[in-house]
């Protein structure tokens, strides 16, 4: 037992907290791992071509997976350090291609097999994202609005791929799966049309979510602006909101695409009572949407106490997004998904009834108070129960596999 536990326990219980119940809940957490740390968003669909759609990747940290055997080897070292368990995030472009290049518009179920095989057998849920960026298509800065039909074509076509190869993931893994829909259209400069971009969105997407799929979760997921799209995004937040109100799909809130002094956690309540639910994509804007390795910051400890305060776990996907290549790549996931994890046990150990029962002063008085209340053995008996090392002790795992297979790579 970590040490300290006992006691950290009843000191829990003086304040109405039954900290074998929060263990629980947590364990049933499942948090949607990214693929895309593992090698700075580049796929396997050709891995040459840069990274597009404004998104960008500093660093060169050694070790980048090169091949899908990699970066499996990579995600497993990760999770082997992460407790409890989890799902995966793909991205279109990281299909089991094989040696002739597939177009977006012809992949299937049949270039994700090995991947439901993979998370098959590790128990590991698995979600999915088309991908609208890093492709001669979406180079002028458009996809589904784009004034060219012959080109929205050819992105409608791939997303409703997108569609099905997930629900095929529902199908044949644990807890259904989540299909994400994030475009790069937009514009770095002032525009003269706005609303016919947004009109043409409007049709493509009519054109995609034609019906609901088996076990699928379709969600929208909005910007403010993204390098070379800083004066006009098409899909905005007032966009998807309405798009998504009206088709009953989840809205995706990346907590990098607002603006830096509006909390991510009070919309929580404030779109719950009219979506069928949120995805959140956890990560951290350091000053932008810099998409840094998550930590526990302030506003990533608000949103998963609002979370659990509003009784909404359940009705919340959980997903990660960042991508730094400065540091240890399987470092940078198992930082942000153990990071993540501690802060929603933290939000479960909240002493709510005692909180909710307080008045006046004593209401922020007890909430300080709490502030206090030693979660650190809490955590790491967590981690020695999920088999886990617990506390600081992993990163000696990392370094001993940087070494052995990392810094080998070449
Ligand atoms: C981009 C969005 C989007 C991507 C991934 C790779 O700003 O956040 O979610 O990060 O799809
Ligand atoms: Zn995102």
């Amino acid at each position: 037992m970590a040490q300290g536990f006992e006691f950290a326990k009843e000191r829990y219980a003086e304040w109405g907290v039954d900290v074998e119940a929060a263990l629980r809940r947590l364990e049933g957490v499942r948090v949607s791992m990214h693929c895309w740390q593992g090698d700075d968003v580049g796929g396997f669909e050709n891995p040459e071509a840069g990274l597009g759609g404004g998104l960008a990747v500093t660093g060169n940290a050694p070790g980048k997976a090169r091949t899908i055997d990699e970066l499996r080897a990579d995600l497993e070292t990760a999770f082997s350090l992460i407790p409890g368990r989890h799902r995966l995030n793909l991205h279109a472009i990281y299909g089991d291609f094989g040696p002739r290049p597939v177009p977006r518009d012809e992949i299937g179920p049949e270039h994700f097999r090995s991947w439901v095989e993979w998370c098959r057998e590790r128990g590991l849920g698995l979600d999915f994202n088309a991908t609208l960026f890093s492709h001669p298509l979406a180079q002028d800065g458009y996809t589904l609005s784009h004034p060219d039909p012959q080109v929205r074509k050819f992105w409608i076509g791939h997303v409703r791929r997108c569609r099905e190869i997930a629900s095929g993931f529902a199908r044949e893994l644990q807890g259904g799966s989540v299909h994400n829909l994030w475009i790069p259209d937009g514009a770095k400069d002032d525009t003269v049309e706005r609303l016919p971009f947004r009109e043409r969105l409007k049709e493509s997407l009519d054109a995609i979510y034609d019906g609901r799929l088996d076990g699928l979760t379709d969600a929208v997921e909005s910007k403010l602006f993204g390098i070379g799209s800083e004066a006009f995004v098409v899909g905005s937040h007032e966009f998807y909101l309405a798009y998504a109100m009206r088709k009953g799909l989840v809205l995706c809130l990346d907590m990098g695409h607002f603006h830096p002094t509006e909390s991510v956690a009070d919309k929580v309540s404030a779109l719950a009572p009219f979506l069928p639910g949120l995805l959140f994509h956890v990560s951290r804007g350091v000053r932008w949407d810099s998409d840094h390795v998550v930590t526990a910051t302030d506003e990533v400890r608000l949103l998963a106490r609002e979370i659990v305060r509003a009784g909404l776990l359940d009705r919340c996907h959980l997903a990660l997004d960042y991508f730094d290549a400065s540091i240890n790549r399987v470092g940078a996931w198992v930082i942000g998904m153990r990071s993540f994890l501690r802060t929603l046990l933290e939000a479960l150990l909240e002493p709510l009834d005692r909180l909710r029962q307080a008045e006046g002063f004593e209401r922020l008085a007890l909430q300080e108070e709490a502030k206090a209340l030693p979660i650190g053995p809490v955590w790491d008996e967590y981690c020695e129960r999920q088999g886990v090392p617990p506390g600081g002790r992993w990163t000696a795992k990392v370094r001993e596999y940087e070494a052995r297979v990392l810094l080998r790579r070449g």
